[in-house]
């Protein structure tokens, strides 16, 4: 657990079409016409262009949380109770949380969902990552596979154990496009120090922590835009404005523990 508190850029990603065995849980707890959203938390706003798919560890139980009338979150309970003491169910409901429905992970795998500013505008799916911690964040991560080495490495793993998985393989196969380029790593990051520390899967652990470390350090500090509106930009620049944005438009609110 960090010391210093971890800023979070929170992001809403709408539900377009349940998997089966989600919208059984939840038939009958939502009302008619609402929006229940899964909500990953990031560190990395600039790099949302690049999402191909959106993360939850199949073992992890998740609340379905009130936020208003019509409008519900997927996030751990953890992550609720943190909401909720941030205002982030309104005002006057601070401190108190509204379950509505449980949904284990396993079962929103396949789900459908709307990225915020990612280019894949049809919509990218709920898929599992065993390393998906319950206490850190929301307990879901959206990915990006060109800048992250654990996304990367995971939806590698998913698109070459699909069956094993249970997945389709093409929910895990959607193009990954060039956000960030850096002098040492092109501009797919993760990709190129994936095969430079010969990572074969996402239990590479060891390897994965000092790819994370290299790209975090890299893409920050000599990083420039290569997608959306601020392309051209140097990340440290584009990230905040990146977030504002998404803040301003409501697709997306702080969120810190
Ligand atoms: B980041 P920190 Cl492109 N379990 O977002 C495991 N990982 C989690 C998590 C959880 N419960 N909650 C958040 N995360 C991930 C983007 C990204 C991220 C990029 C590159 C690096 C990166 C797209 N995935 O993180 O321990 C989320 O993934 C590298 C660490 O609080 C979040 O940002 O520092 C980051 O880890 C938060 O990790």
């Amino acid at each position: 657990e960090a010391v210093t508190p971890q800023e979070y850029t929170a992001l809403k990603l709408k539900v377009k079409e349940w998997a089966p065995e989600a919208e059984a849980a939840v038939k009958g707890k939502i009302p008619e016409g609402s929006d229940v959203f899964f909500v990953p938390a990031t560190l990395r706003p600039e790099t949302m262009y690049g999402q191909t798919c959106c993360f939850v560890g199949p073992k992890i139980t998740y609340g379905v949380f009130k936020v208003s009338e019509k409008e519900y979150f997927v996030v751990t309970d953890r992550a609720a109770r943190n909401m909720g003491y941030q205002s982030i169910f309104g005002k006057d409901n601070f401190g108190k949380v509204e379950k509505v429905a449980e949904l284990v992970g396993s079962a929103c795998v396949g789900t459908l969902v709307d990225a915020p500013i990612s280019v894949h505008t049809e919509g990218i799916r709920i898929l599992p990552m065993e390393s998906v911690l319950p206490t850190k964040g929301t307990g879901v991560v959206t990915s990006v596979p060109s800048d992250s080495p654990d996304d990367y490495a995971t939806v590698m793993d998913l698109v070459k154990k699909a069956e094993y998985y249970k997945i389709k393989k093409e929910w895990a196969e959607l193009e990954i496009i060039p956000v960030i380029k850096t002098p040492s790593y092109g501009n797919l990051t993760a990709k190129f120090l994936v095969e430079k520390l010969k990572i074969s899967s996402p239990k590479d652990t060891k390897q994965l922590e000092e790819a994370k470390e290299l790209a975090y350090k890299e893409g920050y500090y000599q990083g420039i835009m290569v997608a959306g509106d601020f392309a051209g930009e140097k990340v440290e620049d584009a990230k905040p404005k990146v977030r504002k944005q998404l803040i301003d438009a409501g697709l997306g609110f702080a969120y810190s523990e």
